[in-house]
């Protein structure tokens, strides 16, 4: 076998090894509230869903429309779930939700998504809610992820984008120097 063969046979290998690596990132699959959606209820808990299992120490940070970080009373990893849970429920306002998911081949992806909270009896009931903190409905969330499947932000693609690049290029490398390695040998 010449060397040439060798090395286009290598790479053509290489090649076909790469997609099972990069294609198993975690993508959000859904959310609760959706992207973009209006919520009109008391909102003590946002979940994340991922079309990919994730590991512990995937990230989340809530951003108000003030540009402030929302305090957060703790996150739940149940992989492929990411459960936010707040400390009381939210003010009316937007909220922009970033997250970074640890996948479990160990590529980081991130993206984000915001939704508005609208709800017409905040006003009058503004010191109640302090008091009491709010309930999860498991039923509606449950209900709305599968209707509402959207997908992650463009933001991931260009970050993956340029990781994989490198990755590529390594593992090019790698390989035309095998290939130059055994043809030597014969
Ligand atoms: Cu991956």
């Amino acid at each position: 076998m010449t060397q040439k063969a060798l090395l286009i046979m290598t790479a053509l290998m290489v090649l076909f090894a790469i997609p099972n690596t990069i294609f198993a990132h975690s993508h959000l699959e859904s959310s609760n509230p959706a992207n973009g959606e209006v919520v009109e209820e008391e909102l003590g808990t946002i979940l994340l869903t991922f079309d990919a299992g994730i590991e512990a120490a995937s990230t989340v940070e809530i951003i108000d429309e003030d540009g402030g970080e929302v305090a957060i009373e703790g996150v739940e990893i149940d992989s492929p779930h990411m459960e936010v849970i707040l400390p009381g429920a939210l003010e009316n306002g937007h909220y922009q939700v970033n997250w970074t998911a640890l996948g479990e081949d160990t590529h980081i992806t991130e993206g984000e998504f915001s939704f508005t909270v609208e709800r017409p009896e905040v006003q009058e009931q503004e010191e109640e809610e302090l008091v009491d903190p709010p309930a999860t409905d498991e039923e509606v969330d449950q209900a709305d992820l599968v209707e509402e499947v959207e997908e992650s932000s463009d933001e991931e693609g260009t970050t993956t984008g340029s990781n994989l690049m490198v990755i590529f290029i390594v593992v090019v490398l790698v390989a035309i120097v095998i290939a130059v390695f055994i043809s030597k040998r014969k």
